[in-house]
Formats: structure tokens, C-alpha cells, sequence
């Protein structure tokens, strides 16, 4: 079987990371690989931080901290808030890594040598009070494709294009926040691309099993890609080879960050203790799939496939990016107090609340929107008025009148619910996360019908026997349900299955999240432990006025 490469785009170390994050790429990134792994596939999942660019300078300069201790913090952070949330890395590096620096100075020296970077000068923006050039975020403006008033030099949050620094009306320098600006001529080093398109073209049209909209911008931006500039006058980032006259210059950020993929994925490999093993997940034949949001598509389908190409090495076999999440609405924005602190959200609703909406809503085809009633209204109706409380219900009576235990003979006519299994398999396969979620809460719905329908409460008191076999039947959904929530809310899927005394052995978890607890019921019956860790309490709706009022509120 083919291994499996998964990464998620690598968070810049500048800031925390919001609702939006989590959404939009750690957490589909987490639930496929969670899956890969249930359903056996050889898969890694590999992140880390993104540590360099102007961003980071800019604000590192506002704190007055060294570029290192800042981003120092910011790894530390993210990595604490991924565990809280159970998104679980097979290795989360970083790109001020010795070995990440060996890498894109290797991918750098190997992309010029085949012939792919031309040194040319052009016009950049130079601001005469500071008496440094502008390069990216260090210039804003306005977008002239657009409109957006605050487009970075480099591109436009807005629109996603790419921008070139004359692009800019009333450009300002973000240092002194003035317009003293001139344009004078500087050398660089640029990526030839346009010498690429043809062949980009061509990998791209190959890709059909792609999100559509995702292949077709890669597409439309192949129509008109110029050279870009892949070096900065910066100090804080990614010297150029030795063999270069570099003069001050860096590797520009995106021309480095996305190697991170592969250092990183060495360096997972040497904390392994085996060096080698790395060369098999990039080997052409396994795949590698790059979890991203939109404003990073352009990266992800032309310039790093560009590099990957120049470099002779693997491209990669998906890359299914997710639109944007908003606040009720609006974009989150700390400084305006439109924000939710993603750990608050944790201490006061729980991981499993939380992570079972923010799966609802993933970005897969259009933005989405937290939206604080929306998550009181289907967290209680989904996962604590379908979901728990079948667990509730049932698991309290089988504790009641059988003392927890139905035996195998029970078992013997219950129903096969691989088609439901197989279901949510095949839409995840797709990066359907949100149409597998709702799979599963469908076969809640089923569950709870035949509950209804049935009524094995009322039988228990007529022919105890006879109602065993229909607590029988409910537990055999019960069991798939829990199997199948595994990759979704991993904490609560392991209390359930450990309250149904699962053992947390992989081997035996995967196989009934691929084909239902069918055979194991009826071999070996089924034993219920503690049901009050089928509870999930409700949210009250007291507290989520108290959130709406919050918004928008500073903070003292
Ligand atoms: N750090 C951008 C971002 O966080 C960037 C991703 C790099 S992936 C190689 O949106
Ligand atoms: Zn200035």
C-alpha cells in the first residue's frame, strides 16, 4: 500500500492562532491523518513553524525582542495550543533548523544551477527616512486590482493576487509609517517561472481528482506568471549558498518555507533513529497531500511544484486548501476586539464541544462563520441531543438491568452497518470532512429511530430476554457511532470506546472503524464501564449571550 505524506501549512511563529486556523487546515489535516492511520495507511503528518519574513521582523521590532526569542515564543505557543486541541503531529519543526537552512540553500543552489534563476535589477521602493528598501510587508497600500487599503507590497490579503511593489497606490513604509518613498534600482535573484508555466500546465491538467476551484486558479494564475524575485534585503532570514555574491541579501521566506516539508520531515525521521526512513514517504509513489487555506494556493500549486520541478524532485498528489473562516461574519481581529481566544474557548467548553463544531464548520467549499448562537444550536442538537444522549440512554439501561452486560448469544441477529462505515471512509478519502461528519450523525438519527420505534424501556418490563436482544441491536450502532467519531473528537470517541471496555489497541480500533463492531459483538458480547462518560453536558444559553456581549469589547 502506498505511505502517505500529510502536512499543514506551516503556521508563521507571529501571533496567535484563532478559530480560523484550527478550521481552516490544522484540524481537516488532523482528522485525515487520523483517518490514514484507521484505515492502515503507512501515514506521517508533519508542521512546524514558519519563522522567517518581514511580519515577524516588524513585530518582533515593535516588542523590542530579539528575532530568535520571539519566534522562540510563538513555536512554544502554537505547539501548546495543537496539543490542547488534540491535533497531534508526527513532528512539528521549525525553520530556523540548522538542517532546514542546509535544505533551501541545497533547493536554491540546485534550482540555478538547471537553469531557473536569473539575476536581474529592478525597481524597489526605498524609503528615504528609514534609508532601507521596502521589500513585502515593510510597503502598504492600496490594491489596484482590487481596492483593498491595506495590500502588503508582495500580495493582497483581499484578492489573493500577486503583487509587484507599483501596484501600490499610496504606498507607505510600515517602519515610519510615512510616504517618503522613492524607487531606486536593486539587484536580485528571480525565479524563472514563465520557463516553468509549460510544464506546470501540464502537471496541472493532469490533476482531476483535485478541488476543482483549486485547480483552476492554479490554472488561471499560470496564464500570466513573471519572473519573481526570490531574494530580499533583509537581516533576519535564510543566507544564500556560499557560491553566491549575496551582499546582504536573504532567501525570500516563500522561497524557503515550503522545504520545510521535507526538513522537517527528516528531521521526524532522525528523532526517529533512522535517517533513511524519510525516503520513503517522499518517494514519488507515496503521497504527498499539503493541507492549506486559499491565500496560500498560489504558493502551493505554482511556486513550490516550480521549485519542486527545478529541483528534479517528487510533486506533490493534492493540495485541497480550504477557504477562510469569519467571525459572525466579520474577520477576526485581536486588535479590535473581534476575537475569540482559541484556549479560553477550551477551559470553558471543553475540547470536544468545540472541536465538534469548528469540524462543521471547515471551509471546504465556500467561508464560513463561527457563530457563537450557531455553535450553542448544534452542539446541543447534534452532539449532546443525537449523540450522547443515545449513548445516554441506552448505556444507563444496560447498566440498569443487565449490570453492563450483554453476552454473545444476544448478538446473534443484530444488524451490519459496514455500508455507513464505508460511507464516511470514501467522503473522507474525497476531503469531504464535513459530509463525513454529518454520515455519522445520520447514523445517529437511524439509531435513534429504531430506539423510538422499538422502545426496548418499555419491553424490559414485559419480557426482559427479548428486549436484551433489542439493547443488543442499539449497542451495535452505538459501537460503529464511536468508531467512526474517532478521527473527528478523539478524546471523546476513546471515552466511549473505552466505556464499551475497547482496549486502546490500534490494530483493533481501526478495524472497527473501517467495517463496525459486527464480528467483535458477536464473539465476544459487550461490557459497559462507566456510562457517565457518555456525558456531554449542554451548552446553556445564558453563557453564549455573555460571548455575544463580549465581542468586539477591548480587553483592559
Ligand atoms: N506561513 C503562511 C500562513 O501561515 C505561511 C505558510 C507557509 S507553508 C510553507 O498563512
Ligand atoms: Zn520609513
Amino acid at each position: 500500500m502506498t505511505s502517505r505524506l500529510i502536512t499543514a501549512a506551516l503556521p508563521y511563529a507571529n501571533g496567535p492562532l484563532h478559530f480560523g486556523h484550527l478550521a481552516g487546515v490544522y484540524i481537516p489535516a488532523d482528522i485525515f491523518f487520523r483517518h490514514s492511520r484507521l484505515i492502515e495507511k503507512d501515514a506521517v503528518y508533519i508542521c512546524g513553524s514558519d519563522e522567517h519574513g518581514v511580519a515577524i521582523t516588524l513585530n518582533a521590532e515593535k516588542q523590542k525582542m530579539p528575532y530568535q526569542q520571539y519566534v522562540d515564543q510563538w513555536n512554544k505557543d502554537h505547539q501548546d495550543l495543537f496539543k490542547s486541541y488534540n491535533i497531534e503531529f508526527s513532528y512539528f519543526g521549525r525553520t530556523t533548523s540548522k538542517l532546514h537552512a542546509q535544505l533551501a540553500q541545497d533547493f536554491f543552489s540546485k534550482i540555478h544551477k538547471a537553469g531557473y534563476l536569473v539575476e536581474k535589477s529592478e525597481k524597489q521602493a526605498y524609503c528615504l527616512n528609514d534609508k532601507t528598501f521596502l521589500p513585502d510587508r515593510y510597503l502598504t497600500g492600496v490594491c489596484t486590482k482590487c481596492g483593498y487599503p491595506e495590500a502588503r507590497s508582495d500580495e493582497c490579503p483581499n484578492c489573493g493576487s500577486w503583487l509587484s511593489f507599483d501596484e501600490i497606490r499610496d504606498p507607505k513604509c510600515s517602519i515610519c509609517g510615512k510616504g517618503n518613498i522613492e524607487s531606486r534600482e536593486v539587484k536580485h535573484w528571480y525565479f524563472d517561472l514563465p520557463k516553468l508555466a509549460p510544464q506546470l500546465r501540464e502537471w496541472l491538467q493532469k490533476q482531476t481528482h483535485w478541488k476543482s476551484n483549486v485547480r483552476n486558479y492554479a490554472l488561471s494564475l499560470l496564464e500570466s506568471t513573471p519572473q519573481r524575485a526570490v531574494t530580499r534585503n533583509v537581516t533576519w532570514g535564510i543566507d544564500l549558498p556560499p557560491e553566491f555574491h549575496a551582499d546582504g541579501k536573504k532567501i525570500y521566506v516563500w522561497f524557503e518555507a515550503p522545504v520545510g516539508y521535507l526538513s522537517n520531515l527528516k528531521e521526524w525521521a532522525a528523532q526517529k533513529g533512522d535517517a533513511d526512513l524519510w525516503k520513503k514517504y517522499w518517494d514519488p509513489k507515496s503521497e504527498l497531500i499539503h493541507f492549506i487555506g486559499k491565500d496560500n494556493i498560489i504558493f502551493h500549486t505554482i511556486i513550490w511544484p516550480g521549485m519542486l520541478l527545478a529541483a528534479g524532485e517528487r510533486l506533490p498528489t493534492n493540495v485541497p486548501a480550504n477557504m477562510f473562516v469569519n467571525l459572525m461574519k466579520k474577520q477576526f481581529s485581536k486588535s479590535s476586539g473581534w476575537y475569540v481566544d482559541a484556549r479560553e474557548a477550551l477551559q470553558t467548553y471543553g475540547v470536544d464541544r468545540v472541536r465538534y463544531y469548528l469540524t462543521t464548520i471547515i471551509p471546504e467549499v465556500q467561508d464560513t462563520n463561527f457563530d457563537w448562537q450557531n455553535f450553542h444550536d448544534k452542539v446541543n442538537a447534534e452532539l449532546v441531543n443525537k449523540i450522547a444522549n443515545l449513548f445516554n440512554r441506552v448505556g444507563t439501561q444496560i447498566k440498569k438491568h443487565y449490570d453492563g452486560i450483554l453476552t454473545p448469544e444476544n448478538f446473534k441477529t443484530i444488524k451490519n452497518l459496514a455500508s455507513a462505515h464505508s460511507d464516511v471512509i470514501a467522503l473522507l478519502e474525497k476531503y469531504d470532512i464535513n459530509g463525513a461528519l454529518s454520515r455519522v450523525v445520520t447514523l445517529c438519527e437511524e439509531a435513534n429511530k429504531y430506539l423510538d420505534d422499538v422502545k426496548p424501556w418499555s419491553e424490559v418490563k414485559v419480557d426482559k430476554e427479548k428486549a436484551k436482544i433489542l439493547f443488543a441491536v442499539a449497542s451495535n450502532y452505538m459501537m460503529s457511532v464511536a468508531a467512526l467519531l474517532q478521527p473527528f473528537v478523539p478524546a471523546y470517541a476513546d471515552r466511549l470506546l473505552t466505556a464499551f471496555s475497547i482496549p486502546q489497541d490500534e490494530k483493533l480500533r481501526a478495524t472497527i472503524y473501517q467495517s463496525g463492531a459486527f464480528e467483535m459483538l458477536q464473539g465476544r458480547g459487550l461490557k459497559i464501564q462507566a456510562e457517565s462518560d457518555f456525558v456531554i453536558p449542554r451548552i446553556d444559553s445564558k453563557i453564549i449571550e455573555e460571548e455575544i456581549k463580549k465581542l468586539g469589547q477591548l480587553k483592559g
